[in-house]
């Protein structure tokens, strides 16, 4: 009895609504046996040797994460304490004051120690690094062993990162709003100025440094140039302020035609001496402001972002401008590897986006200096759902690199869609480029390991936000978590790395981790099947939000993103003997690989070839065929993520698993949105039918437009294939409904009403059966579109509904705004279906 009493009140400790603000660094409760034994082993006191704001905030996290994890407070000591205790510091700090225990190490920066010593016949543990950066690095990695249940006594475990440049990016606007941002606006800036309240700045901070994340760009790398004006710096400086105590260092992303703008000169040229000195004067100014800012980063000549090409100079002459002025105070310019033609001739087939990177930075490889890194995107068009690595990654040998990864899901779902993007990114950086004799995979050439160059390594966009989870979505955390375990050690494998994250923000149970990782470890796969399988590219809108699904969007304009599907076949042919000549920017054995149909992989087979829909897979099934299961199999996947997260029901605090839910259900809708738009699409472009007979036909399905309306008028929607049947309906009065009579057998039913919730407006649903209200719901979701489409398409799920011949089933619709309670169909499907 007593024993269940314990459990009870462990379950009620662990359960209280969380909000997910403290992410992975909740230091929650352990529980009970394993507490005992922590507490048994470790010492009782804390002594911190080095006197800096990043070494206070490491003792002030151990503290922190011990109370929090184990309920005792630690004592703060000075001196060598006589009884054994936690030691904090600097290995020089710490050999000086205490020499007796004999510490020798060669420990990079930012690395950290964890060992034990003795003198005196007292035993220490000891937390040491080069840096205070590194002891507080090193606290954390103690802390996430003891959170995981890891051994900590008797530790002698060194720890460095695998590269020097760990950075995030946030495509933060000085109005605070944020460019592909989902989670809320800006946490740094508020109407043209810093936050008053700067206090997420801090918190953010802190979860970056649990990474060994050292530095974050706040702005938008399509830059305001008022970031850099003289009366902005203090604004600069509060931010600096705010993440210090952390570690983490301050970058700004510059506009390339601030010496005329902003600097009022005539010019900007690169080459001219006047350019180069008003950018070395006002960097100085900068760092007279700001002593540990990190560097800059440069988006140019892209996406309609002045660059080098106004005056006929080349990005290494604008890259070195600007690094020069940042290099004698040890800044980096990080110069963007993702510049393309968006005006590009779609009719010419020879035209290809995914050549750009590499055609107009290969040729410069050895122009730039050395505190230049080029920042190239993971893959050669911009973070689609299945990409090859960028063939840049493998052709530059003088060039110092890192890999740009995007945390914010921009073409992932956006938050709305659960992806954990690490299996994706391994697959990238494990990828061997066979730049020269022996392994090069793609983490090895931005770490600068391969053709040793000084510096590189890895940038995520993060976009976080003011939501209280940072990203509008618990599970989309993991993807900052993971983009930090990889930049600090990309062989942590996709498993070790989910399994972390989610002992760490869920706790330990099995059933919860088990659940939530397989989640989490299918989930790219399963977007993958229903947003673009076969390397066609994530099929959204890319001339708009990038969210909901849109085949053609891609397609005869000059962005590029071309996928070629036509009545008889699909995929861009980028073969140097039939297309484009992208496969040739590979080393030879990578380029081999990609250039024959037999060798390439299915996954890739329409990024690189163009093929009939009758052309057959390695799997065996045709081109056409295998777009059909997927999109099948990736919807009913998510219906059974649904399930597979109700099982967890009480074994995590409600708050989030709610959250979790709802957004769970919400996907499921929308994958279902996007497996009817896709195959329907490619059933009226082929002509050729779904083998298994599903392709449009949809048992139980009435569309709204054969429905009897009153009030409501039938719309065509674009692209048709965003709504079922190509049509919906809108009401252009207050209220408006549409009714059926039910002609089907008695039982028991789950009702689907599919409807549109546009974002200028919160209109009103009534569902009603035989005069009988059921439920009712308003259209208040943060979808990104006033228009009728496969953005705004949402989903009500009525389960349990008692239907009898003769029923009239009737939707009510209450127009709010521009919002005009739009209708696609009901769903009328046996309960259990
Ligand atoms: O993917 C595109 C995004 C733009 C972004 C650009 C870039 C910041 O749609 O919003 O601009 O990439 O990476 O520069």
């Amino acid at each position: 009895m007593l024993r269940y009493l314990f459990l009870i009140a462990n379950l009620l400790v662990v359960l209280h609504a969380e909000s997910g603000a403290d992410a992975w660094l909740r230091h929650a409760p352990l529980d009970e046996a394993s507490a005992r034994q922590y507490r048994s082993s470790l010492p009782a006191a804390v002594a911190t040797y080095t006197a800096t704001p990043v070494a206070q905030s490491a003792q002030r996290e151990l503290l922190r994460g011990i109370r929090g994890m184990l309920g005792r407070t630690l004592r703060i000591q000075s001196g060598l304490p006589a009884e054994s205790a936690i030691l904090l510091g600097t290995l020089s700090d710490l050999k000086q004051a205490a020499p007796q225990l004999r510490l020798e190490a060669a420990l990079p920066l930012d690395g950290y120690w964890l060992t034990t010593a003795s003198a005196g016949g007292v035993s220490y543990t000891v937390i040491t690094a080069a840096n205070d950066r590194g002891v507080l690095y090193g606290v954390f990695g103690f802390l996430r062993k003891i959170a995981l249940g890891e051994p900590v006594a008797a530790l002698h475990e060194k720890q460095s990162p695998y590269a020097p440049v760990r950075w995030v990016n946030e495509w933060n606007n000085l109005d605070g709003s944020i460019e592909r941002g989902y989670g809320g606006r800006s946490i740094f800036w508020d109407k043209l100025q810093a936050r008053e309240d700067l206090s997420r700045v801090g918190e953010y901070g802190r979860l970056l440094a649990s990474l060994g994340i050292s530095a974050c760009s706040i702005n938008n790398v399509n830059a305001n140039p008022r970031v850099l004006a003289a009366d902005f710096i203090p604004q600069v400086v509060r931010i600096a302020e705010a993440f210090r105590p952390w570690g983490v260092r301050v970058a700004l992303a510059v506009d390339f035609g601030s010496p005329k703008t902003l600097g009022g000169l005539d010019t900007f040229d690169p080459l001219d001496a006047k350019v180069a000195s008003w950018w070395k004067d006002l960097v100085d100014a900068l760092y007279t402001a700001v002593p540990d800012l990190a560097g800059f980063v440069l988006k140019a000549d892209s996406e309609g972002r002045v660059g080098p090409s106004t005056y006929g100079r080349t990005h290494a002459d604008a890259a070195n401008v600007v690094a020069r002025a940042l290099a004698p105070h040890g800044g980096l310019l990080f110069y963007r590897g993702f510049v393309y033609d968006h005006h590009a001739d779609w009719t010419n087939p020879k035209n290809d986006r995914g050549r750009a990177a590499y055609d107009n930075f290969q040729p410069l490889d050895g122009k730039f200096d050395d505190n230049v890194i080029v920042q190239i995107k993971h893959g050669p068009i911009d973070f689609q759902v299945r990409e090859p690595a960028s063939p840049l990654f493998g052709a530059l040998e003088k060039t110092n690199q890192a890999v740009e990864l995007q945390i914010t899901q921009e073409y992932f779902g956006q938050s709305r869609h659960s992806v954990f993007l690490v299996p994706m990114w391994k697959e990238v950086l494990d990828f061997d480029m066979h730049a020269r004799q022996g392994a090069t995979p793609v983490k090895a050439l931005v770490a600068g390991k391969t053709f040793r160059r000084p510096t590189g390594g890895f940038v995520g966009v993060s976009n976080v936000g003011l939501d209280e989870n940072w990203y509008g979505n618990h599970l989309s955390q993991a993807n900052l978590y993971g983009f930090g375990r990889l930049a600090w050690d990309p062989d942590l494998s996709a498993q070790r790395i989910s399994d972390e994250w989610t002992k760490l923000t869920f706790g330990s149970d099995p059933k919860t981790v088990e659940t939530i990782n397989s989640i989490q470890l299918t989930s790219w796969r399963t977007y993958e099947n229903y947003t673009g399988p076969l390397g066609l590219q994530t099929l959204t809108d890319i001339v708009g939000n990038h969210y909901g699904v849109s085949v053609e969007a891609s397609e005869r304009n000059g962005w590029g993103q071309w996928h070629n599907a036509d009545d008889k076949g699909a995929g861009m042919e980028r073969t140097v003997a039939k297309g484009t000549g992208y496969t040739g920017q590979y080393r030879p054995i990578v380029a081999k690989v990609y250039e024959s149909l037999e060798s390439c992989p299915d996954e890739l087979l329409l990024f690189l070839h163009h093929v009939p829909y009758t052309y057959k897979l390695h799997s065996g099934k045709t081109v056409i065929q295998h777009l059909y299961d997927a999109h099948y199999e990736g919807a009913d996947t998510v219906e059974g993520y649904i399930r597979q997260w109700k099982s967890l029901k009480g074994r995590i605090d409600d708050r989030r698993y709610n959250d979790v839910l709802a957004q769970l259900t919400y996907q499921a809708g929308q994958a279902q949105v996007w497996r009817d738009a896709v195959n329907n699409w490619f059933l009226r472009a082929s002509g050729i039918p779904d083998a298994k007979g599903r392709v449009g036909r949809h048992p139980g399905r009435f569309e709204a437009e054969s429905m009897k309306l009153e009030g409501y008028t039938v719309r065509d929607v674009t692209p048709w294939e965003a709504a079922s049947g190509g049509k919906a309906v809108a009401c252009p009065v207050a209220k408006c409904s549409a009714g059926l009579r039910y002609e089907g057998a008695a039982g028991w039913y789950t009702i689907n009403v599919r409807y549109f919730d546009q974002i200028d407006g919160v209109s009103r649903f009534r569902l009603l059966v035989g005069g009988q209200l059921i439920d009712e719901w308003t259209a208040a979701d943060r979808l990104p579109t006033r228009r009728i489409d496969s953005s705004s398409s949402a989903r009500r799920v009525v389960p349990g509904i008692a239907l009898r011949p003769g029923d009239e089933i009737r939707i009510e619709g209450m127009r709010d705004g521009g919002e005009t309670a739009a209708l696609d169909y009901i769903e009328i499907l046996p309960e259990g279906k």
